[in-house]
């Protein structure tokens, strides 16, 4: 055993834990490593013998702790839960007061404000640290969102910003051409303080929910091309490579226009008409949804990504109703050029809405969770390593900073300008796709939402009135001032109308 302390200690060497080890020593930190299965480590160590910093195996978590320099600083990357829990479990018999614990899993963020507070209590600080970009971004930098502690988040923030993305300040656009032991100097690092306990899980949460939304437009678009144009993969695949080049440049569509022109090694087609359309998920979409029902704020589009991948899920159910029930049969008889700009314009609206609704239930859990969420700072750090990362976000940055109290995105002059220009073609996309029978819940919902939003009054005055005939929930009146509620006694169905 090495008698050199390490400057941090890692737990789970999983895809995500070797490549953030890998990371964190490419920026010269030494750091021990510690996996349940002792082969793995063993491995791992072996394939990995010269780094800037040094890896450190260890057999026990014994080893790993006593490895470390004080206060120790430990990253678990363990399958989120239970697994979570029984490390943690685990280790705190082994630290001292004011070790931190860094939780760089998909936690769920209840869990991160369980784990904070308990700690706490045994006199040990945790981080739960959102950690985003995948492999690649584990890798070469990824976007990291940590809460907890304030203190203790100064004592890892040489790390993290260390081993996170980097953008260039003057465009906003990621640093890329890291390779091993020579990772990206300078830049803007992508990771921020984001607020106490579960916040930074929270963020990455939403994060994902966002993602969802954004991989599920995305799959519309490629529905309406294919499906209303009958535009090969291959011929979609370019439209994608071009928009990639303008206001949609992102990861998303970057790899997008990748995959749909790849070929199926086996068969030699497109790839994607081999791969079976049912998707699946790992929850954190689900979360982001049911927690904007239990905030009581309207997230549709991130929740209709949601139902679209369990509607896809029903394959056979599905195949069977394709038998029986019935569709338009319209073909397309305009302009196909002008189609494609509109359905790129349906996109790009319907991605404003998406992030307006992540960003607004960002707002919601502010006030629930107490909790005060840099909201500028958040889209920037979005800019780099993670899977939404944008020239967008470019733009939603400079919105926050041009109004820290911006109420929701569709209020920034930027997307006004965007919405008023471009929501003709979205409302035509919308048509088109009800009239050819192109399942596109994700723009119908964005469209709605905006619609929605922008109206001063909704059909609620109707649906008030009816809970107060049926349940005597009482109504507010449009003459009297908020908060004064008023009951009509009404009479039975069927009755006649009440007299004035
Ligand atoms: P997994 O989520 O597949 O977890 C596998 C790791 O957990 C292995 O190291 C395994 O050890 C360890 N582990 C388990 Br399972 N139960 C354990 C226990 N009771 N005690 C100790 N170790 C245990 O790994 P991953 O895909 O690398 O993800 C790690 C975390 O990062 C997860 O929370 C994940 O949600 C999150 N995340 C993943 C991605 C991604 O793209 N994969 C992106 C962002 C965040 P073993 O080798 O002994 O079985």
């Amino acid at each position: 055993m090495s008698t050199m302390q390490s400057d941090i200690g890692l737990v789970g060497l999983a895809v995500m834990g070797q490549n953030l080890a890998l990371n964190i020593a490419d920026h010269g930190f030494r750091i021990s490593v510690y996996n349940r299965t002792r082969e793995t480590t063993e491995k791992f160590v072996a394939e990995n013998p010269s780094t800037p910093g040094g890896i450190q195996g260890c057999a026990s978590l014994e080893e790993l702790v006593g490895s470390l320099k004080r206060p120790r600083k430990i990253i678990l990357l363990v399958k989120a839960g239970a697994p979570t829990d029984s490390v943690i479990n685990s280790l705190v018999p082994l630290l001292e007061p004011g070790d931190i614990l860094i939780d760089g899993g998909n936690a769920h963020w209840m869990d991160t404000i369980r784990r904070e507070r308990d700690l706490r209590a045994k006199g040990l600080r945790f981080i739960g640290s959102g950690v985003s970009g995948g492999e690649e971004g584990a890798r070469w930098g990824p976007s990291l969102m940590p809460g907890g502690e304030y203190a203790a988040w100064k004592e890892i923030e040489p790390i993290w910003t260390a081993i996170a993305a980097k953008v260039d300040p003057a465009t906003g656009k990621p640093l890329t051409g890291a390779s091993p032991g020579k990772p990206i100097q300078g830049g803007v690092p992508c990771t921020t303080y984001i607020g106490p306990d579960g916040a930074g899980h929270y963020v990455k949460m939403v994060h994902n929910g966002i993602e969802y939304a954004d991989m599920q437009m995305i799959c519309e678009a490629y529905a309406l091309m294919s499906g209303v144009l009958g535009m090969t993969p291959e011929e979609c695949s370019e439209i994608f490579a071009e928009w990639n080049r303008g206001l949609l440049d992102s990861f998303l569509i970057e790899i997008t226009a990748d995959i749909l022109r790849q070929k199926d090694p086996v068969t030699g087609k497109p790839f994607v008409e081999v791969v079976l359309d049912t998707a699946g998920q790992k929850g954190t979409g689900k979360w982001t949804s049911v927690n904007a029902l239990d905030l009581g704020t309207p997230a549709p589009t991130i929740a209709e990504a949601v139902f679209a991948r369990y509607l896809s899920a029903v394959k056979e159910e599905r195949v069977e109703a394709s038998k029986v029930l019935t569709g338009p049969s319209s073909s397309f008889a305009g302009d196909r050029k002008a189609f494609i700009q509109a359905i790129h314009d349906a996109l790009y609206c319907s991605k404003i809405c998406a992030y307006a609704q992540g960003f607004q239930l960002l707002q919601a859990a502010e006030k629930e969770y107490n909790w005060k969420l840099p909201l500028g700072e958040i889209a920037k750090i979005f800019r780099g390593g993670c899977i939404i990362r944008a020239r967008f976000l470019q733009k939603i940055t400079e919105a926050y900073e041009r109004n820290p109290q911006l109420k929701n995105l569709l209020l920034d002059p930027y997307f006004k300008n965007a919405l008023d220009s471009a929501q003709a073609n979205w409302r035509m996309v919308v048509a088109s796709a009800a009239q050819h029978g192109v399942p596109a819940p994700s723009f119908y919902s964005a469209l709605a939402y905006y619609d929605g939003y922008r109206s001063e009054r909704l059909p609620a005055n109707l649906l008030q009135a009816q809970r107060d005939y049926f349940g005597a929930h009482t109504y507010e009146r449009v003459d009297a001032p908020r908060g004064k509620f008023f009951h009509l006694d009404w009479p039975e169905p069927g009755r006649p109308q009440l007299e004035v």
